[in-house]
């Protein structure tokens, strides 16, 4: 593993800038574990595929691929995505991969977190996660970027930036004890600081309802523009899912941003309920060491989590009496790219969606 930097991305004078800013490209990896993904995965590569697909319109795709799935891979994506033979115990590149930053000078370095596999041995979601543990520094090296080694257990899903020295997150993940339990809420702070050159921290409360994530932001809310955040909501007062989308928009009237901004919360329909089919769940290996699924199951399923690529919003469709209304409501908070939506349940069925399975790598110069 090449040496990281042995200073911090705010003090060299780097940032993470906000997904909507310019990319040289997204980094994906391709799914194949029969323990998360059904029928061997076959569905979900489909999913995957129709992904890339539709991000590969609009900027450059790499996806990361095992020896074993590389002519399957080849074989489903178009002859623009490049594929990497890498390493991975399975796909989800927002939480494994670096969380790029760039000087506005033209470098950029990318922040390697550490990573326990969603809460390691106290609730995590499979063991062993070694390889994952590794992709940040590989997908650097392909890109030629230094890396920064960060001290604290961050996935990138469970952060969002507006590019403007605002970083949003929730406490259910990040104080979690299963992630980093010998930092208190303003060390944690001050570690996003220093990483993502961030000034102030927005604090939710709890992430979507069942997110075996415990909790990311980018199933929960996202920004649209400085100012500007989309949260997923329920009106039913009877749904659980209700109360979070409740205090979520309560704690957002409440902040301000680092520029002194009050937010504008657009609502965006949550799909469903949703829940695992007896067949879905039996169709998923049983393995030990990795989380079993069950039929009946209510799952996270969320519009906000979708991908911004250069000039596309590429956003899950999920159910087809809220996939309109929630595509209209996208395409509104981004008129500047085409809302492309993309069937996204066999996504759902592994433990994430769009924004989970992507990392846009930021341009530079
Ligand atoms: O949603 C994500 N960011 C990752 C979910 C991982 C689920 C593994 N089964």
């Amino acid at each position: 593993m090449v040496s990281p930097l042995d200073s911090t991305p705010a003090a060299d004078g780097f940032r993470m800038p906000a997904e909507w800013e310019p990319h040289s490209g997204c980094w994906m990896a391709w799914p194949e574990r029969p323990d998360n993904w059904r029928l061997g995965a076959e569905p979900a590569q489909d999913a995957y595929a129709a992904v890339a697909t539709a991000i590969a319109a609009s900027e450059p795709v790499t996806m990361a691929v095992s020896d074993g799935q590389y002519e399957r891979a080849r074989a489903a994506l178009p002859e623009s995505v490049r594929l990497i033979e890498l390493s991975t115990d399975d796909a989800w590149l927002r939480d494994t991969g670096p969380t790029f930053v760039v000087d506005g000078k033209g470098s950029r370095r990318g922040v390697d977190w550490r990573f326990n596999a969603w809460g390691g041995l106290e609730g995590g979601l499979y063991f062993p996660w070694d390889r994952d543990e590794r992709v940040a520094s590989k997908v650097l090296e392909v890109e030629g970027d230094e890396r920064y080694a960060a001290p604290l257990v961050l996935e990138g899903g469970s952060i969002h930036v507006d590019g403007e020295g605002t970083v949003l997150t929730t406490e259910q993940c990040l104080l979690n004890p299963n992630r980093n339990p010998e930092l208190d809420r303003a060390a944690i702070e001050a570690a996003l600081h220093d990483h993502l050159g961030t000034e102030k921290v927005v604090w939710l409360g709890d992430g979507v309802f069942n997110d075996e994530t415990d909790g990311h932001i980018d199933n929960l809310a996202c920004f649209a523009r400085p100012g500007v955040v989309l949260l997923t909501w329920v009106d039913d007062p009877g749904d659980p899912q209700h109360a979070i989308s409740r205090d979520a928009l309560e704690r957002l009237e409440a902040a301000t941003d680092a520029c002194g901004r009050s937010f504008e919360v657009i609502k965006l329909p949550a799909p469903g309920p949703l829940t695992t089919t007896d067949e879905e769940a039996s169709s998923v290996e049983v393995v030990e060491g990795t989380r079993p699924r069950r039929g009946g199951h209510r799952m996270a399923g969320s519009y906000v989590n979708f991908y911004l690529a250069s000039s596309r919003v590429v956003y899950p469709l999920l159910d087809p009496s809220h996939d309109k209304e929630a595509g209209a409501i996208i395409a509104s908070a981004f008129p500047d790219r085409e809302a492309v939506g993309v069937p996204a349940r066999e996504i759902l069925l592994g433990g994430g969606n769009i924004h989970c399975i992507t990392q846009q790598v930021p341009a530079v110069g």
